[in-house]
């Protein structure tokens, strides 16, 4: 609780004297649009400063109203004059990177947030396979794959529900009901699914009883 108090109490003097602040993370579809917000409500502010990695700025925003945008998002640009969030349009994957806005005005200390934009494509539809290896006694072994991750399963009037997470924060996602063998597979901004008739799937298995011993 002490340590708490100490460790908020040090955080505030940091962010209070440098106005230091985390990154947010946004993931937005190619082509998409994406908006980016000020996370405050400034009262009073000279200009409102919107720039890329490149220190390019991206938009610059003065209480005068003489703004100025960069040419590069010049005709990509929505900028809301009450929320003074800024909305960036048709992004491309060379438009990811980071993007901060710093807020400058006499009456109050500068204020910075970053923002990591990740432009990603829409993600590919998951593969259901019947696995050959399956040995007699099980069912119908089959298995989901997305592009880098894939779950190997048994059916057996059912399967288990299961969940994998890949690095680049793709997500495959098992399950299984008495008719159909599920698969959903998701990226931060998109998800596809693949639904097979079990019957289908596994027609063999299912229906003919093994006569093999293995
Ligand atoms: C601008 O922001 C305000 C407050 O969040 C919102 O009510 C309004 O709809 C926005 N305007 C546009 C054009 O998006
Ligand atoms: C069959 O192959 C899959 C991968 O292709 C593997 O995950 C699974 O464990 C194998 N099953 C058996 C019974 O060997
Ligand atoms: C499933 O993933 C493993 C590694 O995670 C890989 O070795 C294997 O070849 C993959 N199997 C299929 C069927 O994609
Ligand atoms: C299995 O799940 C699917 C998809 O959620 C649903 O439409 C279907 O009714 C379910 N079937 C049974 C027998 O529960
Ligand atoms: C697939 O996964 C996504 C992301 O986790 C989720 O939003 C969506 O509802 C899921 N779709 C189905 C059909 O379960
Ligand atoms: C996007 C934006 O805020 N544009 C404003 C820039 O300034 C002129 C006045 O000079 C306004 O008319 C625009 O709306």
């Amino acid at each position: 609780m002490a340590i708490n108090l100490l460790l908020n109490f040090l955080l505030f003097l940091l962010t209070a004297k440098t106005g230091f602040s985390a990154e947010i993370s946004k993931f937005v579809q190619t082509g998409a649009s994406v908006q980016l917000d000020l996370q405050t409500q400034p009262l009073t502010f000279d200009d409102i400063t919107w720039k890329n990695d490149k220190t390019e700025y991206v938009f610059k925003y003065f209480i005068s109203k003489n703004n100025r945008s960069f040419p590069k998002y010049q005709d990509r640009i929505e900028f809301n004059e009450s929320s003074f969030s800024l909305t960036l349009k048709n992004m491309q994957k060379t438009d990811g990177g980071l993007y901060t806005v710093t807020i400058t005005g006499a009456s109050s200390k500068d204020i910075a947030v970053v923002y990591r934009v990740s432009v990603i494509d829409e993600v590919e539809a998951p593969v259901l396979t019947v696995n050959s290896n399956c040995s007699c006694s099980e069912l119908c072994c089959f298995t989901c794959s997305g592009h880098n991750i894939n779950i190997s399963s048994i059916y057996n009037s059912g399967c288990s529900k299961e969940e994998v997470t890949s690095a680049d924060d793709h997500i495959l996602r098992l399950n299984c009901n008495t008719t159909f063998i599920m698969c959903n597979y998701s990226n931060p901004v998109s998800w596809k699914t693949n639904i097979k008739v079990v019957h289908e799937l596994c027609p063999v298995k299912l229906d003919t009883f093994c006569m093999r011993s293995d």
